[in-house]
């Protein structure tokens, strides 16, 4: 892997500097880990495609050198399945926000997983809506304020792992901005992973989420997230009694099922037609 402050500039379109992100902003670790798993990757940039919604997080693809598609707010999945369709040898990444892929994109999550096609979720969790303002999300925790929840949050909170794993995505990983030097690793893993791949990736939003529940500045919320993990993967299985609330981080599944492009040009070869994956 490439080490901190090694130049990736040659994955990052230059002329969309500097991203709108606000200084501190977790979606900006998550990009710089991108690259790197690029880097290592090696797979020419021109059989890449990254795809955004609307949100923060949803801006990735207007900096990478690849192939890119900013679609509508939670529509992602259905235009990356497409595009996959089209063209199954393009490695296609989808960069999603908490919001987009289990509030209003929930269903397209799920119907995804559930076919196994080959695409790579990154999940940007900053447990809000950033950009509009930082309304509750589906993933804001129990009694955390949001500016739509002043008084703190009465919803339970959805567990992406669980969801994924519960919907039938083949490689399923948890991990956060604080882990920078473990990021790229998980992202390299769902993007050669041939399956629906999710990596949730718990980030920083301090100028709403961070603000509002008073967490401190970008480094606290860093530390925040290391005191409220535990590494409890596949390797390292521990009780949800032994988390105490805490999140678990890791990998939580790898496994091989027929995908979906691949079944697909299976038929048509066998009724005669020329689809080919
Ligand atoms: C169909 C539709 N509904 C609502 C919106 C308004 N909208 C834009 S971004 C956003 C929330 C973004 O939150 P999230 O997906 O978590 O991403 P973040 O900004 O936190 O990275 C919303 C509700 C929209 N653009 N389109
Ligand atoms: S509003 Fe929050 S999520 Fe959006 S760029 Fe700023 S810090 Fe990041």
């Amino acid at each position: 892997m490439p080490k901190m402050g090694e130049d990736l500039h040659q994955y990052l379109r230059q002329q969309m500097m500097p991203t709108v992100w606000c200084p501190g902003c977790g979606h900006g670790n998550i990009a710089r880990a991108i690259a790197t798993a690029l880097e290592h990757l090696g797979t020419d940039l021109g059989q890449v495609a990254i795809l955004g919604g609307i949100g923060c997080s949803g801006r990735t693809p207007f900096y990478f050198n690849t192939n890119a598609m900013h679609t509508t707010h939670g529509r992602v999945l259905a235009f990356a399945t497409g595009l996959k369709l089209a063209n199954p040898r393009l490695t296609v990444i989808t960069a999603m926000g908490d919001g987009d892929a289990l509030a209003i994109g929930a269903g397209h999550f799920i119907h995804a997983a559930r076919r196994n096609i080959d695409l790579t979720v990154i999940l940007y969790n900053n447990s809000i809506y950033g950009m509009t303002g930082g309304q509750q999300a589906p993933t804001t925790p129990f009694n955390f304020r949001s500016t739509t929840s002043p008084f703190g949050n009465i919803e339970p909170t959805f567990d992406t792992v669980d969801l994924a794993l519960a919907a039938g995505a083949t490689y399923v990983a948890r991990t956060t901005t604080f882990d920078f030097a473990e990021m790229p690793e998980y992202i390299l893993g769902a993007i050669r992973h041939p399956g629906f791949a999710v990596v949730e990736i718990l980030s920083q939003c301090p100028t709403y989420f961070g603000r509002l529940n008073k967490l401190g500045d970008p480094p606290d919320m860093l530390e925040y997230e290391r005191n409220h993990t535990i590494v409890a993967d596949e390797e390292s299985v521990i009780s949800r009694d032994e988390l105490l609330g805490n999140l678990p981080v890791g990998v939580f599944r790898q496994e091989i099922r027929p995908e979906y492009t691949h079944q697909y040009a299976d038929l048509c070869q066998a009724r005669g037609g020329a689809y080919r994956a």
